[in-house]
This record gives C-alpha cells, structure tokens and sequence, in this order.
C-alpha cells in the first residue's frame, strides 16, 4: 500500500526523476523530441511506477508541486540539448494533470517560470492533457489553455480515441497535437477495426491542420503502416525506451 507520507517524504528527499521517451518523426526517421515520464526511485522499493504513484499525488494535490517540478525539469532538460542543436531543436511533451488547472494553482506563471528559468523558449515544450480535462468545460481550463498557446506553447490531447466520443473542443479549444493512443496501435495492420480508426482519427486530425504522435510503435510494420496512414510523429519500443538523463544525452551524441 503507497502512502501518502511516503510519497510526500520522496518528493521532498528529491526521489522523483524523469525518464525520456525519444520521438521521431516518420517520414524523414529523425529524433525530433522526448516525452518526460516521472519516476520515483524510492530507496526501499526500487523505481516505482507513475501508474501506482500518480493517482495518489492526483488525490492528495501533491500532483501540483510534482508537476511544476516537472515542468522546470523538462525546461532545463531540452534547452541543455537544444544548445548544440540550433538547427534542429528538439521538443519536450509533459504530461499534466486536471488539478493543475484548478483555480490558485497559477499553471500559466508556473510554466513561465519554467521557462525563464532555463531560458526555454516556448515552441520547444508542448503540455499534454487528456479529453476529460476539456470535455468538463470549465472556463478556467480554457482561460489557461489559451494562455499557453498564446505564449506559443502547443497542447497535445494524449490518449485520444479513449473513452470519450466528443470532438467539439478541437474547434473550440488551442489544441496542436493528438497522440494516438497505444490501444489501436497495438492492434495494427491486423486488425482491420484499429486499421480503419486510426486513419479516421489521422483524417480528423489533419483535416483541423494538426500533428499526429502514435503512442506505443513496437514493430517496423506498424511505423509503416503509420506513415502510410499520414500520421507525422512515433514514439514506442521500436525507437526507443524511456531513457535517462544520460542515456538520452549519449543518443543524442550518437
Ligand atoms: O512511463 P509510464 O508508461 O509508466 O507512465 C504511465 C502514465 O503515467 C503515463 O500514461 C502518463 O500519463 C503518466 N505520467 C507519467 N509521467 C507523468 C507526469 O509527469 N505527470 C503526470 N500527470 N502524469 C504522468
Ligand atoms: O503535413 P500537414 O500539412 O498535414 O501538417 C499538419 C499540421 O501538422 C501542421 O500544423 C504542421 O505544423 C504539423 N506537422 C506536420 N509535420 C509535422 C512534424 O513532423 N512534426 C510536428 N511537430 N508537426 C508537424
Ligand atoms: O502518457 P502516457 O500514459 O501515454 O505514457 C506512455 C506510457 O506508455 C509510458 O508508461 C511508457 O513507458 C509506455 N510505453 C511507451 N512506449 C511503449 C511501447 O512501445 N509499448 C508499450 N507497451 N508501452 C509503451
Ligand atoms: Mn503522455
Ligand atoms: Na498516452
């Protein structure tokens, strides 16, 4: 059973870290970014899972001061590998919680603070956020969201195509991205259902001028089939783990 004090203990012990996720893009096969995913490196049980983590920073609000972490993180993270990488820079996608949008929380300055921080410039940081966040309709979240794109920060949708059926906030709403969701990659080519959603999701997406990420790319035949399909992005065991700080920095020398 994770605690609450635990949890609240590893933070301020500086427990957590962020592994990144290289991102590439499909047609030209370069790495174009990373998404950072939080770890906990807790000195009993080892690295422990965001996935049995999260919900509980989610419960207690921890989730907020673990994410502004995040973001300074991520912000210092790309702006050191963009430095030797004028030409092409990266982009870093971090992952956000619904209670970081909640009123008191100053989402839109913690970000700019992030930023200025590291001398991050906007267009390298896109902030993911999932459809329950919007199809809530709250004013505030909109107010905040177009802050963000308007300091030129894209927003992502991650895990679209789940659960929900709503698309009139991709008219409504700044969003740039949508991140296929691992549950129809996963099926692709064979399965003829996943086949024919993800081009209909790629057909929503390009037809609103957006980018396309498939999330969970395993196999060359899947990337292939993406590619066909017109989606832009990948990221998946196929072209690389959640790496380390370290790690990312030997791929990016390599
Ligand atoms: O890396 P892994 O597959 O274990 O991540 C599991 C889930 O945890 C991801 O789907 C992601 O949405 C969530 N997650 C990872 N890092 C963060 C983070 O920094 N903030 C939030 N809010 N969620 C995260
Ligand atoms: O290629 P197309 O014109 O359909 O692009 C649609 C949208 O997707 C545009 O807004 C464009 O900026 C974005 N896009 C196209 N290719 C890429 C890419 O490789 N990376 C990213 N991040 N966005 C892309
Ligand atoms: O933000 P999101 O919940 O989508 O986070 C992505 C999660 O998916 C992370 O936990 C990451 O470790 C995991 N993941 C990333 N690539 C792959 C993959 O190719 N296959 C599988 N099964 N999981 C992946
Ligand atoms: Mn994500
Ligand atoms: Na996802």
């Amino acid at each position: 059973l994770m605690l609450e004090s635990e949890l609240r203990r590893g933070v301020e012990r500086q427990e957590l870290l962020l592994h990144y996720q290289p991102k590439f893009d499909l047609a030209t096969q370069k790495l174009v970014g990373a998404e950072a995913l939080m770890r906990w490196c807790q000195p009993q049980r080892g690295m422990v899972s965001p996935m049995s983590f999260i919900p509980l920073a989610e419960e207690t609000g921890l989730i907020v001061r673990m994410g502004t972490w995040a973001l300074h993180e991520s912000c210092h993270a790309v702006a050191s590998w963009n430095r030797e990488r004028a030409a092409d820079p990266l982009k870093i996608a971090v992952n956000l919680s619904a209670r970081q949008f909640a009123e008191g929380h100053n989402l839109v300055e913690a970000v700019q603070g992030a930023l200025t921080a590291s001398a991050c410039k906007p267009e390298w940081l896109e902030l993911e956020i999932t459809e329950s966040l919007l199809l809530d309709g709250s004013e505030g979240v909109r107010q905040s969201l177009e802050a963000l794109a308007a300091m030129g920060i894209t927003i992502a949708i991650d895990d679209f195509g789940t659960g929900y059926s709503a698309l009139g906030y991709l008219t409504r709403l700044p969003v740039q991205t949508l991140k296929i969701d691992r549950s129809f990659v996963s099926e692709l080519p064979h399965n003829g259902k996943s086949a024919e959603l993800v081009k209909a999701i790629v057909s929503v997406g390009r037809s609103l001028n957006m980018a396309l990420v498939a999330e969970g790319v395993e196999t060359a035949e899947q990337a292939e089939y993406l590619k066909n399909a017109g989606c832009h992005l990948a990221q998946g065991y196929l072209f690389g783990r959640p790496l380390e700080m370290a790690a990312f920095d030997k791929l990016l020398s390599s």
